[in-house]
């Protein structure tokens, strides 16, 4: 069985939506970064850097932060949604660590400039925004030709589309990149994710839009 910590954001939506996939048995528990429970003493202990998500493996007795390293352990563990080796493994790592270095982390400063204090600083929102846009225009480029970011769907994509799905917030015209469009309406449309996305409690229709 596996505890994950989470809540309903897309770092704690990735792995909520690759337990979902992989089929595996857990238990979601609501940490509410809205009321700092990430600060609570329990908490660090299995996650020292006050950051959802988190899981701790009671097969195993692993425990383990960070969204991508818990993407790779999951995968591992069932060996799906992660090439065990060769190409394939290296390239879908390429995209998850792009994902973690990159969209994660850009959109992340986009949204906090664009809602939390929103014409505090003008530049900041403009700067995020414009590369929001940049990496949308990478990913789309990488999906032109391909179902999925590394071909077959993978961690990779599991990784990004919680991110994509904030398009709203971090107001990317996301009718302007048609591969990135059809990738998330194709991932919008399973059961899976559907089910992750509600983690740890209903949060509303995926966006989509029209
Ligand atoms: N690199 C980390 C980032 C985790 C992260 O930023 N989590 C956010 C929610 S998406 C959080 O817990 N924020 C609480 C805070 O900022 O105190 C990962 O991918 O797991």
């Amino acid at each position: 069985m596996i505890d994950l910590h989470t809540w309903t954001t897309p770092n704690g939506r990735k792995v909520s939506i690759a337990l979902e996939e992989l089929g595996l048995p857990y238990r979601a528990h609501a940490v509410d970064i809205g009321k700092d429970e990430q600060f609570r003493p329990e908490f660090l202990a299995i996650a020292p850097n006050n950051r959802i998500p988190a899981i701790v493996d009671s097969d195993t007795g692993l425990t383990l932060m960070e969204s991508g390293a818990i993407l790779i352990y999951l995968a591992d563990k069932t060996g799906r949604l992660l090439a065990r080796e060769g190409e394939a493994r290296y390239r879908a790592l390429e995209w998850v660590m792009w994902q973690m270095g990159g969209l994660g982390p850009m959109l992340g400063q986009a949204h906090h400039f664009l809602r939390a204090k929103p014409g505090a600083a003008p530049y900041a929102e403009e700067r995020y925004v414009a590369e929001a846009k940049r990496l949308y225009g990478v990913l789309d480029r990488r999906l032109a030709g391909r179902d999925f970011i590394t071909g077959e769907y993978s961690i990779a994509d599991i990784a990004c589309w919680p991110w994509v799905s904030r398009y709203e917030w971090h107001r990317a015209d996301i009718a302007a990149f048609p591969n990135v469009l059809r990738w998330y309406r194709a991932i919008a449309a399973r059961p899976a994710v559907q089910r992750g996305y509600q983690v740890p409690k209903p949060a509303g229709e995926i966006p989509m839009p029209a």
